[in-house]
């Protein structure tokens, strides 16, 4: 039997390494041994993303290896995210409509948080990447949520999140739903700047915060 401790660490190695074959195998042999999802994603996955994308802020590497990483991630997630085990108090929760804005074309953290907050009995409108403001806005008319959610990888995309507020109010449909935002680069003083709700750290920060007590 493997040590989760080393299960973990050859989930972040498959990334380190862009290789996308470890990656699957590794990933499942986290669920064969039991280790749960979401921690296999949070200190495996991501600490692994998390370190390539150091690399590459360094310069050491280049765009090839960023998405060779990324590649390998989405390799393990497929597994890991098909394991994901659904809450007893499924279905209920509320809608939740969720994309990552205009210009940032990054998924992997919304799609897990999407695959967590539909685990927990959310019922999720996912409108994927490089989402407009106009169909931000359209789909809080069409699909009435309960909450807003968006994401932003990159410090030049965030403002799009403040443009859809805007145009949420400008629309008067700001006031129907709880906007929460998402993103390395979104902070607490962000998400106060622009008037959003709350800030959704990581996909088990965003369930608790959502879920109805
Ligand atoms: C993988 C990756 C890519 C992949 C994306 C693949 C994909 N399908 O997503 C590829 C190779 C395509 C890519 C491209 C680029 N990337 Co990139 N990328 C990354 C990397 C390494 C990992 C991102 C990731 O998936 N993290 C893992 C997940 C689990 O974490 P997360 O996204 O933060 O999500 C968690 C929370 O933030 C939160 N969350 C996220 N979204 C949401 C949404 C809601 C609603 C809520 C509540 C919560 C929430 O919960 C998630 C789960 O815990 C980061 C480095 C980093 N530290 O983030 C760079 C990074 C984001 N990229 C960067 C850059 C510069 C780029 C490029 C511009 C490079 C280029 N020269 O072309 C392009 C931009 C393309 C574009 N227009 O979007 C920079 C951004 C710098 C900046 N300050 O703006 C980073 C920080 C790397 C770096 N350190 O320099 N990238």
């Amino acid at each position: 039997m493997l040590s989760e401790r080393k299960v973990l660490q050859d989930l972040v190695k498959s990334i380190t390494d862009y290789d996308e074959e470890a990656a699957s195998t590794a990933a499942e042999k986290a669920v064969e041994e039991g280790v749960g999802s979401i921690e296999a994603i949070e200190q495996g996955v991501a600490v692994g993303l998390k370190k390539i994308g150091e690399d590459y802020e360094r310069g050491e590497t280049f765009l090839p290896e960023l998405m060779m990483g990324a590649n390998a991630a989405q390799k393990a997630l497929k597994v890991l995210l098909e394991h994901m085990p659904q809450g007893s108090d499924y279905r209920g929760q509320g809608r939740i409509v969720i994309g990552t804005v205009e210009g940032d074309i990054h998924d992997i953290g919304k799609n897990i948080v999407a695959a967590m907050l539909r685990a927990n009995g959310f019922d999720i409108v996912d409108l994927g990447v490089d989402v407009s403001i106009q169909r931000f806005v359209d789909s809080v008319k069409k699909f009435k949520p309960d909450v807003l959610g968006m994401s932003a990888l990159l410090t030049n995309t965030m403002p799009k999140q403040q443009e859809v507020i805007q145009a949420l109010k400008h629309e008067n449909v700001r006031d129907s739903v709880r906007v929460i935002l998402g993103g390395v680069p979104v902070t607490e003083e962000w998400v106060k700047k622009i008037g959003a709700d709350d800030l959704g750290k990581d996909a088990m920060d965003t369930v608790q915060k959502l879920k109805k007590s």
